[in-house]
């Protein structure tokens, strides 16, 4: 899987695994037998290593980990070490990205060159582990310990220019990247290598060393949320600075990377990797539709009706892909703001540094604001962002149906209405389809694309098509009330008000959930949305007591919590009254604050109603919270809502936070044990028995009984 040619005095060794050149064992292997050749050979002077095809190697083969393929020599340790021991000069010619362990290659080189659209890093703290050939021991005797730091514990890549600014690579070219490589190492023929040997380098360590290690461990600590990964990162770059020689730095990193690979962790997140691969595969099987198949429309216009937060996140997204955009609000000041809120989302970019200020002016020139659905008439899609009411939405379907031309995708921006109704105020139900943002759209990376009935495979493989395109994740589903997401956030937060009936304070539930990983607990969330939202929905579907008839705690024979809808008529809307279920301060304030007048509030409803309070430790919290959730999810599997458990697992690790390190609802359950989770779920039906979502799914059930479950 390499090979070895020669050009003059020149050895090249070719990378050949697609797609992008993966260190699996027939490459580190091939890799290990050209240099080997090449050094024997006394008519090459010099060597070039290069990737083929797309890329420079970009990392080790991830699908390797946990099989024997992995054990199978020689290692990349081996090779990396075999590269650097040759007295011949060996450059490092980077295009793509060479990433984890293809940096790792690089760095055992004794020169580098990178094409200038390039890019180098050590994502492996995303994977659950980290650049554990070598990487950790040699970046901080490249770069110094605050950057290697940085760079290891972050993931995140750099850019060509960045990468030379810190001294990783030697050179940034142009043009063919193995002619420059061949060019590169004519120039250093000839030179000794030894003083290009990284092993042999000493750590700078400044003076407030310590300093530097305290401040990004107090730093990870908050920011990993239970992820063990970036803390073990940093002691493997600790143990460069303090391992008398590398040989012992190596072994501690070696140790560490052990450690970190046999955890449940690493399986998580890169069973996350491939997941969100997976995703992009599409198929729904009980049409014979598919991404093998559909193909999709070419955008090249689009727009957003509603100019409000969210339908200025989307038309930035949009616009991000390049796609001229128009935006249609009902009169000129709430456009004018759709206007300036994109405006100021670019100003934001170019701030920091995300965006050149010429390319935020063409983006901005992309966006056309108009106050007229006949500017639609050539769109190629149109995304509604209106607000959340079915006959607002049908009306807004009525109108598009009858300016666009035929061909164009009707999409709405619902996070749970029926589809199906949507589509049936339309002479084509075939071009209606779901697209659920995430606010703040333009960040959030979820999409959740959503099929009707009568969707069409052209119009499925379209969204799925251009939520990549927009450079976010989709997940394409079935329709039904709240799709997957939202549908298994009900049963989370109707339970978390329970708690608060039976013992807990907010705080306490979010506490609980936020040491569990999430980025903020369920109370957190509902005052950051709204709690004047679920009110709406609640009204709508006739569970609010609005004149004392109904029984306090029960809804049509189910339990009920009465506690938000109590907040809701005090006029404690969240965060935009500075009120909720915490204190904000003022409106719009963004510190939750406890309350004494909420919990007191709490209290008192328990009382009243005959509930003993008790004291409820986090771990019933984490399960009363987060099973009923992982129920509901093997519902919509049973209703083949959604299609694999990859699809509700991306869901949610991207659309809410969950945290990745346990990859997602579905594969933390498979963790804990299925069976476990079935049983405590019975458990807490047998407490509970007024609340279906405490009915284990038929599909749980069965998958707990098989002792190897495949879902
Ligand atoms: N191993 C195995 N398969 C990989 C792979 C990898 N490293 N990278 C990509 N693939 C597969 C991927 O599943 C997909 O397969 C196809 O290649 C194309 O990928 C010792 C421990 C390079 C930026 O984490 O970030 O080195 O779905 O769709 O959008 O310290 O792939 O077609 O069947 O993503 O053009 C560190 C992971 C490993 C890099 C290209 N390296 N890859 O993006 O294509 S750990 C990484 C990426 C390590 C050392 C250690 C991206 C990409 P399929 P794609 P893309």
């Amino acid at each position: 899987m390499a090979e070895l040619s020669t050009v003059g005095d020149v050895g090249v060794v070719r990378v050949k695994y697609p797609p992008v050149n993966a260190l699996g064992f027939p490459v580190r292997k091939g890799i290990w037998d050209c240099i080997q050749r090449a050094s024997r050979n006394s008519s090459i002077r010099c060597i070039v290593l290069c990737g083929d095809g797309r890329t420079f190697p970009a990392g080790a083969d991830i699908s390797e980990f946990g099989t024997n393929k992995a054990g199978m020599g020689p290692s990349l340790v081996d090779v990396i070490h075999a590269i650097e021991a040759t007295d011949k000069p060996v450059v490092a010619a980077i295009h793509g990205t060479a990433l984890g362990g293809g940096l790792e290659l690089a760095l055992g080189c004794h020169y580098r060159i990178i094409r200038k659209d390039g890019r180098v890093g050590f994502p492996e703290v995303t994977l659950g582990i980290l650049p554990g050939g070598t990487g950790t021991q040699r970046l901080p005797r490249v770069t110094g310990i605050a950057d290697a730091l940085e760079i290891i514990t972050s993931g995140k890549p750099l850019s060509a220019r960045a990468a030379l600014a810190k001294g990783i690579v030697d050179q940034v070219v142009e043009g063919d990247i193995v002619k420059q490589g061949i060019a590169f190492a004519k120039s250093v023929a000839g030179k000794p290598v030894a003083p290009r040997r990284i092993s042999q380098m000493k750590v700078n360590a400044p003076a407030n060393v310590r300093q530097i290690f305290d401040e990004m461990r107090a730093k990870l600590i908050k920011s990993s949320r239970g992820a063990i990964a970036p803390l073990t990162c940093l002691q493997s770059v600790e143990a460069a600075v303090t391992s008398p020689t590398y040989a012992q730095g190596l072994r501690k990193e070696s140790e560490l990377m052990m450690m970190l690979m046999t955890s449940g962790q690493a399986r998580a997140q890169q069973y996350a990797f491939f997941a969100e691969r997976a995703v992009t595969k599409w198929e729904v099987p009980s049409r014979g539709v598919g991404f093998k198949t559909a193909k999709p429309l070419a955008i090249k216009s689009a727009a957003v009706i509603g100019a409000g937060t969210m339908g200025a996140g989307i038309a930035m997204s949009l616009l991000s892909a390049g796609i001229p955009t128009f935006m249609i609000e009902r009169n000129d000041e709430f456009l004018q703001r759709g206007v300036d809120t994109v405006k100021s989302f670019l100003g934001y970019y170019v701030v920091k540094g995300r965006m050149g200020a010429p390319q935020a002016k063409k983006l901005q020139a992309l966006l056309k604001p108009t106050l007229s659905y006949g500017d639609l008439k050539d769109v190629d899609i149109v995304i509604e962002a209106v607000f959340e009411n079915m006959k607002i939405k049908q009306e807004v379907f009525g109108k598009l149906d009858a300016v666009c031309k035929p061909s164009a995708i009707l999409a709405s921006n619902t996070s749970g209405l029926d589809i199906d109704q949507m589509a049936s105020a339309t002479k084509r139900p075939e071009n209606v389809i779901g697209m659920h943002f995430f606010a703040p759209a333009h960040i959030m990376r979820l999409v959740e694309n959503i099929y009707g009935k009568k969707t069409s495979a052209v119009a499925m493989a379209t969204v799925m098509d251009l939520t990549k395109k927009m450079g976010k994740v989709g997940v394409l589903v079935g329709n039904c009330s709240g799709f997957v997401g939202n549908r298994m956030l009900g049963a989370y937060a109707t339970e978390a008000s329970f708690l608060l009936e039976e013992g807990c304070l907010p705080h306490e539930v979010d506490q609980a959930l936020r040491d569990f990983g999430l980025p903020m607990g369920m109370f957190q969330m509902s005052d950051l949305s709204g709690l004047d939202i679920g009110y709406k929905g609640r009204t709508e579907r006739g569970l609010i007591d609005t004149d004392g008839s109904k029984p306090a705690r029960y809804r049509n024979g189910q339990r009920y919590s009465p506690l938000a809808d109590m907040l809701v008529e005090k006029g404690r809307l969240g965060q935009k009254t500075g009120k909720g279920f915490y204190n904000y301060g003022k409106p719009g304030g963004r510190m939750p604050q406890r309350d004494p007048e909420v919990e007191q509030l709490i209290l008192d409803f328990s009382e009243k109603h005959g509930i003993k309070r008790r004291q409820i430790y986090a771990e019933e919290i984490i399960e009363r919270c987060l099973y009923p959730l992982i129920n509901e999810g093997f519902r919509i599997l049973q209703e083949e809502i959604a299609r694999t458990m990859e699809e509700i697992d991306i869901t949610w690790l991207y659309g809410y936070g969950w945290p990745r390190h346990t990859g997602g609802p579905m594969f933390y359950a498979k963790q804990v044990g299925l069976q476990r989770v079935y049983e405590r779920i019975l458990h807490y039906q047998k407490q509970f028995p007024y609340s279906t979502h405490w009915y284990p799914a038929d599909l749980l059930q069965k998958m707990a009984s098989q002792p190897a479950h495949k879902l």
